[in-house]
C-alpha cells in the first residue's frame, strides 16, 4: 500500500498555491515556475506510479517551458519508448495536481490507484532533466521528493535538451533487447548522431560552416558537445550560447522568434553574411528553424514545411534508388498551420494528413505510415520508420552496388533521426546531409514551392474554452454561427485561407489566415479576429 506518513509528509513540504488551477495541455503543466513546486513533487509521484504500472519501465521527467520567457517554466512527462505521455494520463495528472490539501492529494492517489489497479509492490524507475532556466534546481528537487516519498528509483540526467531526455527514456527501456537504441547517455547519443552523420557525408565535399542560434538555451551545450564531435564533418558555430545571462533565454532569438517575427534574431544581423545560411534552436532544443541571407542582402526563413518538404522528397529519392519504392511508402502528417504552399506542392506528390496541434498527434499518425515524416511549421517534426519498414531495410538483398549504397543511406538516416520525438539538433544534420547530397544552397532548396504570404494573430477573451473546433482545428463548432461569418470572410480573399482555435498554451484564442499578398493576409486575419473578439 502508499506510505500514507511519509507522503504525508513531503507533501506538507510542497504545498499547492490556493487559486491556482493546473492543467496538464499539449505541452504538459506549464506556467511561472514560481508556483510549480506542488505540481512538480505529485509529478515526481505520479511518474513512479507510471512505471509501476508498466512494470517497472523507466519513465521520463523533463523540466523545462520549451520557447516561454526565463520565468515560466513547465513539466511533462514521457512515455517508455521516449514518445508523450499517453492522453488518458493527462486528465489523472490534472486531478492529482489540483487536490487543494495534503489530505485531498492522499484521498485522489489512493482512489487512482484502486482504480487504475496499479500494483505497488512493482518496482519504479524514472529519469529526469531540466533545461538551463534558473527555477530548474528547485523544481528538480521537489520532483526527487516525489520520487522518495513512492521509494521509486531515479536516475537526473542533468541539464540537457528535450530531445536527449526522451532517447535516454528509450535506450534505458531497450537496453540489450534486440531493439537497442542506443547508449543510454548523452554521449551516447551524440556517438549515435555524429557517426552515422558521418557515414552520410563520407566523400562529399565539407558544407560551408552553419550558425547555430541556441536561444541562449540548453541547445547551447549540446551543440557544443555535437561540434567537437563532429570536428570537420561540419563546422558548427553556436551563437546565442549565454545560458546564464539572466532573462537571455528566448529573449530576441530562438526558433520561435524566427518564426512569429519571420526576421533574423538581431544579434545575427552581423554574422550571417550574404548566401550564408544558419538555423535557430528553441529553448529546450526540439525545435528548428533554417534561413539564408540571398546575394541582396535579404532574408529568408525556412521552417518546418520547408524541411518536411526537402526530407521527404530526398527519402522517397533514395528508396527508389534502392529499389524499394513499392515497399516502402513516404506520407507526410502536418497540422492547420501548415503553408497552403507547401500544403499544396506536398499533396501533388504524397499523401499527407492534417491532425490537431501537438506533437503526440502528429507522432501517432506519422506512426501509420511506413515512413512518416511529421513536422509542425514552428519546427518541431522528425521522421518515424515503422517496425516493418527497419524489417525490410535490414532483410532487403539490393541486386546493384547503386541499390546498395541508396540502402547503406537510408539505414544510416534512421541512425541520424531521433525517433522518439522533434529534435532540433539531429533534425539539423538530417538537413545538412539532404543540401550535401543534392549540392543545394538554401536558395535552391527554398526554390521547391513559394510560401503564402500568412498572419498569425493572438486575441485575448473572456472564456476561450467556448471555442471548439472540428476537421483538425480548421472549423469552429462552436460558438454558433462564427464559422458560416469566416467562410464568408475568406470567399472574400483570392487564395484566402483562415481558423480559430483556442491556444493549448495560452490564455489566449489564435487566428491564422492566408491570402495571396501581404496585405491581404492581415487584413484576413484581422477581421477575423474581430469576429471573435
Ligand atoms: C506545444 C506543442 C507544440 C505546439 C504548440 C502549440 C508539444 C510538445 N508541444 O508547444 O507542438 O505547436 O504547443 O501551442 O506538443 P498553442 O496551442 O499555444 O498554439
Ligand atoms: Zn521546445
Amino acid at each position: 500500500s502508499l506510505a500514507v506518513d511519509r507522503i504525508r509528509s513531503l507533501s506538507d513540504q510542497h504545498p499547492k498555491p490556493s487559486n491556482i488551477h493546473f492543467q496538464y495541455g499539449t505541452a504538459g503543466f506549464r506556467t511561472l515556475g514560481s508556483i510549480l513546486d506542488s505540481v512538480m513533487f505529485r509529478v515526481g509521484i505520479l511518474a513512479a506510479l507510471r512505471s509501476k504500472k508498466l512494470d517497472g519501465k523507466t519513465i521520463g521527467v523533463m523540466v523545462t517551458a520549451s520557447h516561454n520567457p526565463e520565468p515560466d517554466n513547465g513539466v511533462k512527462l514521457v512515455d517508455p519508448r521516449g514518445e508523450m505521455l499517453e492522453s488518458a494520463w493527462e486528465v489523472h495528472a490534472t486531478v492529482l495536481a489540483n487536490a487543494p490539501t495534503t489530505d485531498a492529494f492522499i484521498e485522489a492517489l489512493d482512489t487512482f490507484v484502486r482504480t487504475l489497479k496499479i500494483d505497488l509492490s512493482k518496482p519504479a524507475k524514472v529519469v529526469y532533466a531540466r533545461d538551463t532556466r534558473p527555477s530548474g534546481p528547485a523544481l528538480i528537487s521537489a520532483i526527487e521528493d516525489g520520487i522518495n516519498a513512492m521509494d521509486a528509483e531515479g536516475r537526473d540526467a542533468g541539464v540537457t535538451s528535450t530531445p536527449v531526455l526522451h532517447y535516454l527514456v528509450r535506450a534505458i527501456n531497450t537496453k540489450g533487447t534486440k531493439d537497442e537504441y542506443g547508449e543510454d547517455s548523452e554521449e551516447g547519443y551524440l556517438r549515435k548522431l555524429t557517426v552515422a552523420f558521418k557515414k552520410l557525408v563520407a566523400g562529399k565535399p565539407a558544407p560551408p560552416p552553419l550558425l547555430i542560434d541556441c536561444a541562449n538555451g540548453v541547445g547551447a551545450q549540446v551543440a557544443h558537445k555535437l561540434a567537437e564531435h563532429l570536428g570537420d564533418a561540419v563546422r558548427l558555430i553556436p551563437v546565442n550560447t549565454a545560458t546564464t545571462t539572466p532573462g537571455a533565454l528566448n529573449n530576441s532569438c530562438g526558433a520561435d522568434f524566427v518564426k512569429t517575427s519571420q526576421k533574423l534574431p538581431p544579434s545575427l544581423n552581423s554574422q550571417l553574411t550574404a548566401g550564408q545560411r544558419g538555423c535557430s534552436l528553441d529553448g529546450d532544443a526540439d525545435r528548428l528553424i533554417y534561413y539564408y541571407m540571398d546575394s541582396r542582402n535579404q532574408f529568408h526563413m525556412l521552417d518546418g514545411d520547408k524541411i518536411a518538404a526537402l526530407v521527404a522528397a530526398f527519402i522517397v529519392d533514395l528508396t527508389k534508388a534502392a529499389g524499394l519504392d513499392d515497399q516502402i511508402k513516404v506520407g507526410i502528417v502536418q497540422t492547420a498551420y501548415a503553408n497552403g504552399g507547401s500544403t499544396k506542392y506536398l499533396s501533388e506528390r504524397l499523401p499527407v494528413k492534417c491532425v490537431p496541434t501537438g506533437v503526440k498527434h502528429l507522432h501517432h499518425a506519422a506512426e501509420k505510415y511506413d515512413v512518416g515524416v511529421y513536422f509542425e511549421a514552428n519546427g518541431h517534426g522528425t521522421v518515424l520508420f515503422s517496425p516493418e519498414s527497419l524489417e525490410k531495410l535490414s532483410s532487403y538483398e539490393p541486386s546493384t552496388p547503386a541499390q546498395s549504397t541508396a540502402l547503406n543511406h537510408i539505414i544510416n538516416l534512421t541512425q541520424l533521426i531521433n525517433q522518439t520525438v522533434g529534435d532540433g539538433l539531429s533534425d539539423m544534420l538530417l538537413v545538412e546531409v539532404v543540401l550535401s547530397h543534392k549540392s543545394y544552397s538554401g536558395e535552391e532548396w527554398d526554390s521547391s514551392y513559394v510560401d503564402l504570404p500568412n498572419r498569425l494573430v493572438k486575441v485575448v477573451v473572456a472564456d476561450r474554452n467556448i471555442f471548439r473546433t472540428e476537421d483538425a482545428e480548421r472549423r469552429l463548432i462552436s460558438p454558433p454561427g462564427i464559422q458560416a461569418k469566416i467562410d464568408e470572410l475568406v470567399r472574400r480573399y483570392e487564395g484566402g485561407r483562415s481558423f480559430v482555435r483556442p491556444s493549448g498554451t495560452e490564455d489566449v484564442v489564435r487566428v491564422y489566415a492566408e491570402a495571396m499578398n501581404r496585405t491581404q493576409a492581415d487584413e484576413l486575419a484581422f477581421r477575423v479576429a474581430g469576429l471573435i473578439y
